[in-house]
């Protein structure tokens, strides 16, 4: 890869902390108390206890030799009510983090917005009360001042795909509401002020900032390397999704990068769009530094072919998605490029050897590093890479059922164990990419 990419690792408050007794109440808190909702009956507790181990866990990380380090703020640690009173303990605990990160030479790439939403906020109306942008800025403001002086790298948002459309309009994650599109579109709307709002705050606050965020959406790759079926896959890949509006790259990145919602949006879905200013596209369209692109899968990718290759999770491995999402996305929104989150779930055991074999996570990383690589050598402009994840975390409504992480992490005990994957990717990292 080209010099200075950045190789790194991701995760996310829920998922790893625990800490629950030292923050707020957040949304997933109070949705992982309904029975039957996840998967094994777990919640985030105490999940990883990074809120504890997080001096082992960045030793791990030096050890792999990560570059960066992706991870995100709990709203309601450092404002437990989600506006008003800072939480002295919480910013503490993003401020040693943050240092230490710095000390061992990893920067510190910080989300700050990972889907747990403050309960009391919630309970206020969300991202559908028209308070919610300001709410967000001076969460990123207080945020942003205390510790801008170890972090330049800001995303704000992790994937309003799913926080608004798979929690709010399907209904599959916290809060688990299947809203009407009135309601959901404009909470999206508000979700996109209150990025370009939190934009304005991290270049107000942190010199030389590099920002952005992290949507999602699975990539439609050509059935053929011919001009046609190109030019379909990425018509396909920023089309909107009748059967998800949501579910579209270019809902949310277009007004982000563009400043306008899509005209398919708009045509097909107008009447529902709440009311929208110019004065609101200038606050979204805030210029960032990256293109951020959470990418696992392609759309559907061998739908129908028997025996085709998957993930523990059941998500069709499909690289050449790292191929021509990063190359679509370029092309049309013409920022360097960095890869939020890939990875995969395996069926990752502690072998009797006392270590975790992962050939099948190294074999896809290899094959998606690849591709990515080559949408490089063909024109894409690359800045960077983050494995989903670093360790085995709480996967949300599956609970501890699915292990994405290079590292395992045995739930019960704490431990963490590295896995063989980060020993590859500490090679990868080492040669940048060279042997792809
Ligand atoms: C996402 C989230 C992560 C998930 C990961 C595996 O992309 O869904 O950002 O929190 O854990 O993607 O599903």
């Amino acid at each position: 890869m080209r010099d200075g990419f950045v190789w790194g690792a991701a995760s996310a408050s829920y998922q790893i902390e625990g800490g629950v007794d030292e923050r707020g109440l957040n949304l997933w808190d109070m949705y992982c108390r309904q029975p039957g909702i996840i998967i094994d009956g777990t919640n985030g507790d105490v999940a990883c206890d990074a809120y504890h181990r997080w001096k082992e866990d960045i030793e791990i990380m030096r050890g792999i030799g990560l570059k960066a380090y992706r991870f995100s703020i709990s709203w309601a640690r450092v404002i437990p009510d989600g506006t008003g009173a800072v939480s002295e303990k919480g910013l503490a605990y993003y401020e040693q983090l943050c240092e230490a990160l710095v000390d061992a030479g990893i920067t510190p790439w910080v989300t700050l917005f990972h889907w747990d939403y403050p309960y009391e906020l919630y309970r206020r109306g969300g991202w559908l009360n028209p308070d919610s942008p300001k709410w967000f800025e001076d969460y990123a403001d207080v945020v942003t001042k205390r510790l801008g002086k170890y972090v330049k790298h800001w995303i704000t948002l992790n994937e309003p795909q799913c926080f608004i459309g798979l929690g709010f309009a399907q209904g599959e994650h916290a809060p688990g509401l299947k809203l009407p599109l009135w309601d959901t579109m404009l909470m999206a709307h508000n979700a996109l002020l209150s990025h370009g709002r939190a934009i304005m705050k991290i270049r107000e606050n942190v010199p030389n900032s590099v920002a952005g965020f992290a949507p999602t959406g699975d990539v439609p790759c050509p059935k053929a390397n011919t001009p046609e079926e190109i030019e379909k896959a990425r018509a396909e890949y920023f089309a909107v999704k009748e059967d998800n509006v949501f579910w579209d790259v270019a809902y949310f990145s277009d007004p982000v990068y563009l400043g306008k919602y899509p005209d398919d949006v708009i045509s097909n879905f107008g009447q529902f769009m709440p009311k929208i200013s110019s004065a609101d596209m200038d606050v979204i369209k805030q210029p960032l530094d990256f293109c951020g692109q959470n990418i696992y899968r392609g759309v559907d990718a061998y739908a129908n072919k028997p025996g085709k290759a998957i993930t523990a999770a059941k998500w069709p491995i499909s690289p050449e998605a790292l191929y021509w999402g990063p190359k679509f996305l370029y092309e049309r929104y013409k920022k360097p490029i960095v890869i939020t989150e890939n990875g995969l779930s395996c069926a990752d055991v502690v072998s009797l050897d006392g270590k975790v074999h992962d050939p099948n996570r190294i074999d896809y990383l290899n094959r998606y590093l690849s591709a990515y690589k080559r949408a490089g050598q063909d024109g894409a402009e690359l800045l960077g890479y983050f494995q989903w994840c670093l360790t085995d975390n709480f996967e949300w409504a599956k609970g501890y059922t699915e292990r994405f992480g290079i590292v395992y992490c045995d739930i019960e005990t704490g431990e963490r164990i590295r896995k063989d994957s980060s020993y590859w990717y500490s090679e990868v990292i080492k040669n940048n990419g060279a042997d792809l």
